[in-house]
């Protein structure tokens, strides 16, 4: 297995869920059901719940979920640093105030307009 290719899969799939493709998405999904899969994404990853997400956060769901994929194969020093390059990918994205955690209203602002 190709973990490289395997981590980036993982983090598209990440932002899908959080309704990051506007043309992925059957138009028969309405923007409610898109912003309620989305919100239970971001809850899932709010692990104490203060409404915001920080890189901890969102680095140890992304490291449970590849671990959970790999095993053992790969080492977990190396897992990690893999895992947080994409959540800083991730952040420079979202994170429009630079505050270092992601809100919900910039998780919604940052997703791509329908037309
Ligand atoms: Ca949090
Ligand atoms: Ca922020």
């Amino acid at each position: 297995m190709n973990i490289t290719t395997s981590i980036k899969g993982l983090s598209l799939a990440l932002l899908l869920s959080l309704g990051f493709s506007a043309k992925a998405m059957p138009s028969v999904i309405t923007m409610d059901a898109a912003e309620d899969q989305a919100k239970k994404t971001f809850d899932l990853m709010d692990t104490d719940k203060d409404g915001l997400l920080d890189k901890t956060e969102v680095a140890t769901f992304m490291f449970n979920k590849i671990k959970k994929m790999v095993g053992d194969k790969i080492p977990e020093d190396k897992l990690r640093a893999m895992v947080k390059q994409q959540v800083i990918k991730m952040f420079a994205m979202i994170d429009a105030d630079k505050d270092e955690k992601i809100s919900f209203e910039e998780l919604k602002a940052a997703r791509p307009k329908k037309p």
